[in-house]
């Protein structure tokens, strides 16, 4: 029985057909695959008028003991379609001195009409001999203008800088001089397929592999505004007026660009700070995550009306309502955005609950007074208004501040994990718990012992 047969054997007829189709996509796969020590293709993705080129490599897969110090590789292309705009090399992987001084590799590219050629090498100070192996390896990347992007005419080949031969083994071992199809390189095709953007984020995959973004992940450095957005021209790398979508802060003044452009939309609107200068930034913020938020208002609240209050966190349809704290009842007094509202008591220094709809920052431009907090014996609900607290002042130095005898623990509400974090005293009236930040703008609870005031 051959092997096939023995395989159909025993599976039912509806399986029958997959399984065929199944063993033909292993075969065709298997021959159409190289195999040689390093095997280099490509992936062409195009638009109307754009192509992008990404050279891959595939590099001693079979063989654990070596690895490869360098390569030189040569695309050839129809001139008459296609005009190179940027060629670059893969400098991530290939480069000269160590992970955090890479020197730029020196004549590395090379062009003429109708050929580029691409030369890399990897010579890390802390390991000289480490080379590079693994698959799909990326070499570099071309990119065209293009008036035919369907039938472009490419092929790969060794690129030799003069008569250098590039491709070099960890074991001295010259790959371009050996001709037996298994060991040395083998050029295959490049495979030409639509741009897509599977992430949604505006920029196609193959300029976030590119660029060094996250292809399936929108907000490659989690700062709120999508990659595409701060790469603004869409071309894979970091330009002036733009925000890094590799990096939280930009400007590294402490605050990240999906605060300073708190409305996320990439651009610096009225009433926002510029996430690219780094003199220019938000004198404090709240943060509102959608659902339960534990905050205050950073401002002087006296003769506030309840709908003025309101106006401050957004439209009802942003926000859902917006619980104060009336420390006289110990009854929360519940404000709906747009309707008819008690007016309670506003208080500097009160906290506030807000159920938001929506993810939402608010930045507050100018330096606000700092103020002391009255607490009462039990529960307060209390936040810190001035932007004049301390460096890096804590819940433990809070704690410290009032004492074991008047204040008996404080807590705040992360919205990013759904969780409290708490911090009190133990037995021996020593800190303990989380000693998480207290800053300008989050809402606190706070038990006291006895009636206490702090002063910031
Ligand atoms: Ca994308
Ligand atoms: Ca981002
Ligand atoms: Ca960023
Ligand atoms: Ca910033």
């Amino acid at each position: 029985m051959s092997r096939l047969n023995r395989m159909i054997h025993g599976i039912s007829v509806k399986h029958l057909w997959s399984t065929i189709l199944f063993i033909f996509c292993m075969y065709l796969s298997t021959s159409l695959s190289l195999s040689a020590d390093v095997d280099v293709y490509g992936n062409g993705t195009y638009t109307a008028d754009r192509l992008i080129v990404l050279i891959y490599a595939d590099i001693f897969q079979n063989n654990t003991d070596k690895s490869l110090l360098s390569f030189g590789v040569k695309l050839t292309y129809n001139a008459a379609n296609l005009t190179e705009t940027q060629t670059q090399l893969n400098d991530a992987i290939w480069y000269f001195g160590n992970t955090t001084l890479k020197h730029p590799c020196p004549n590395c590219i090379q062009k003429t009409n109708g050929e580029i050629i691409i030369l890399g090498g990897k010579l890390d100070t802390g390991n000289p001999i480490e080379g590079v192996r693994g698959s799909k390896i990326l070499l570099g990347s071309i990119t065209f203008d293009s008036s035919n992007t369907t039938e472009p005419s490419l092929a790969l080949g060794f690129g030799k800088g003069g008569n250098y031969k590039n491709f070099v083994a960890t074991d001295g071992s010259i790959l371009d001089d050996i001709t037996q199809p298994e060991s040395g390189v083998a050029f295959g095709e490049i495979n030409l397929s639509p741009e897509i953007d599977s992430d949604g984020d505006g920029l196609p995959d193959s300029v976030e592999i590119l660029g060094g973004t996250d292809p399936n992940l929108a907000d490659t450095d989690s700062d709120r505004i999508p990659d595409g957005l701060e790469d603004t021209n869409h071309n894979g790398g970091f330009d002036a007026g733009e925000t890094d979508p590799r990096k939280k802060d930009t400007d590294g003044d402490g605050f990240e660009d999906g605060i300073e452009d708190a409305n996320q939309n990439g651009i610096v609107d009225a009433g926002e700070t510029d996430p690219t200068d780094q003199s220019n930034h938000p004198a404090a913020f709240i943060e509102l995550g959608k659902g339960f938020n534990i905050v205050c208002i950073p401002k002087d609240l006296s003769n506030t009306t309840a709908e003025a209050f309101l106006k401050e966190f957004g439209t009802s349809e942003e926000i859902e309502r917006v619980m104060v704290c009336d420390d006289e009842a110990d009854l929360f007094t519940i404000l709906i955005p747009e309707a008819v509202n008690p007016n309670p008591d506003f208080i500097k220094g009160d906290g506030q609950i807000v159920l938001s709809k929506t993810h939402k920052v608010l930045l507050y431009l100018s330096q606000m007074t700092c103020t002391s907090l009255n607490l009462h014996s039990g529960f307060n609900l209390v936040g810190t208004t001035g932007t004049n607290i301390p460096q890096g002042y804590s819940a433990y130095d809070l704690l410290s501040a009032l004492g074991s005898e008047k204040i008996k623990s404080i807590q705040r509400y992360v919205s990013e994990t759904g969780l409290f974090e708490s911090a009190g005293f133990d037995q021996d009236g020593n800190v303990t718990g989380i000693d998480f930040p207290v800053t300008p703008g989050e809402g606190y609870f706070i038990f006291m012992a006895q009636d206490g005031t702090l002063n910031f």
